[in-house]
């Protein structure tokens, strides 16, 4: 049975919000009153706003248009976690329903909470993720975005709920029984990972299914950098529409912004809720619209624990809106942090991802090992064959792949091609990186 098109799957408009639709003047009118709101209610309730506004000699006063906001100081994932476990927040404890973390991979995690009204926000903000994606009441979902402190399981599922789906959560891991589930409940929609939807396409050829037979019209993927190689991968794979989600916990976790399914062409974020700028990572001075750098977002409506000017340390531009007036930005290419400095070129995982997916001979499963050799960063892509590619031919892949690499980014790299089945699969966020360089 063939699966429906993404014009039969979006939105009309009649079904949209009217700020998806609305003039760039009342967008920007709503926003300059959140952000004089957000603002002042950082300051009056959070000491941290308080000391480090008055430190900076600033006051929520100043803000009088929407560009003064750049006259603030930052916040980063540093501040809250000086501010551990509560600081954060602007409200007393007893009002924050909610509690979230983000584990982070030093020291302690980050600690995020939800007021009932930030609670309601958010499902409201994930079912327009959702309709933007395609999603319709009366469709049944597969979460598979793990539940607990991570926010993308409980996020995806108050948004489903919020719709009208059916949703099974089924949360991350047991790839075998996420199999079985999908092929006895028939879910519409997955919501899941794109490195961990590729263990479940594994795990469908396993067991001698056919992915493209597969109830599935949609995967709302995100949580982590993938490239549009790897979108046409999946796409193919099941036969449906792969839509990116960006977001994070210290904002509010999915539901920052989203791709819509009829144009794919960047995310749109919900900029009544938060407020987007770019800055230059190095200088952090705010950067026009179209032009790369950090994006830096600031809370509009968040009550339990506004966020002004948060250092996202990921790598985007903004562009006018599309398919919805609120501006969009581009697919992330990576984060800041993510970024391997290989002899003075920067290289991004997903850089090497576009390039890698484009022999047909490799699969979408691969690492990047950094070693240090006399005193030089060195740069290893360890890529999985596809299953039944021939393994005489490894050699030849190796140095098509090197090549490319070298002709498109400029960098030096050894390749090692591997068996199918050989790496670990992540059940969530793929760890692309393997940092040997201090061992
Ligand atoms: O990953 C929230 C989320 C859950 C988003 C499910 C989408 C779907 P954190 O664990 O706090 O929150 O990680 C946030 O993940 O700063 C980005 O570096 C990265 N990230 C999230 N979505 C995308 C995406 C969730 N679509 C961090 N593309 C962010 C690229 C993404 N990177």
């Amino acid at each position: 049975m063939a699966k429906p098109s993404a014009a039969a799957l979006a939105p009309r408009r009649s079904e949209l919000e009217p700020i998806e639709l609305a003039s760039r003047d009342e967008i920007a009118a709503l926003q300059l009153e959140r952000l004089k709101w957000s603002v002042a209610h950082a300051y009056d309730n959070v000491p941290h706003y308080r000391a480090v506004f008055d430190k900076a000699g600033v006051h929520p006063g100043d803000i009088k248009q929407l560009s003064d906001l750049a006259g603030l100081p930052f916040t980063t994932k540093e501040d809250l976690r000086r501010n551990y476990p509560f600081g954060m927040f602007a409200l007393p404890r007893e009002k924050v329903l909610r509690i979230h973390a983000s584990s982070g991979t030093t020291g302690k995690p980050t600690v995020v909470g939800y007021s009932a009204r930030d609670l309601d926000t958010w499902a409201a903000l994930m079912m327009r993720c959702m309709r933007a994606s395609g999603c319709k009441p009366g469709m049944l979902a597969h979460n598979a975005y793990g539940y607990g402190l991570f926010t993308g399981g409980l996020g995806f599922h108050l948004g489903a709920e919020r719709m009208g789906m059916t949703v099974v959560p089924v949360s991350g891991g047991m790839t075998e029984r996420q199999v079985q589930l999908i092929n006895d409940f028939k879910p519409d929609v997955i919501f899941v990972t794109p490195s961990y939807l590729l263990a479940i396409l594994d795990e469908f050829r396993r067991q001698a299914l056919d992915p493209r037979q597969s109830s599935l019209k949609i995967a709302m993927c995100g949580a982590e950098p993938w490239s549009e190689a790897m979108r046409r991968e999946i796409e193919s794979a099941f036969d449906l529409h792969a839509i990116d989600n960006y977001g994070l916990s210290e904002i509010i976790g999915p539901g920052v912004s989203c791709e819509c399914i009829e144009s794919k062409d960047g995310l749109h974020i919900w900029e009544d809720h938060f407020y987007p700028e770019i800055v230059d990572p190095a200088t952090g001075e705010v950067l026009p619209d179209g032009e790369v750098g950090e994006l830096v977002l600031t809370t509009l409506s968040k009550e339990a624990m506004p966020i002004i000017r948060y250092r996202t340390r990921d790598l985007t531009r903004l562009m006018p809106g599309t398919a919805r007036s609120l501006r969009r930005m581009q697919k992330v290419s990576g984060r800041s942090d993510d970024m391997m400095i290989v002899r003075g070129v920067n290289v991004f995982p997903s850089q090497i991802e576009e390039i890698l997916l484009k022999d047909e001979r490799l699969a979408p499963h691969f690492v990047l090992e950094l070693r240090r050799l006399e005193r030089l960063d060195e740069l290893t892509v360890v890529v999985e064959a596809r299953p039944g590619a021939d393994e005489g031919a490894y050699a030849a892949c190796e140095r098509d792949l090197a090549h490319h690499i070298k002709a498109m980014i400029g960098v030096t790299a050894a390749v090692r091609v591997v068996k199918a089945g050989t790496l670990e699969r992540s059940v969530g966020k793929a760890k692309r990186v393997v940092d040997l360089r201090n061992r």
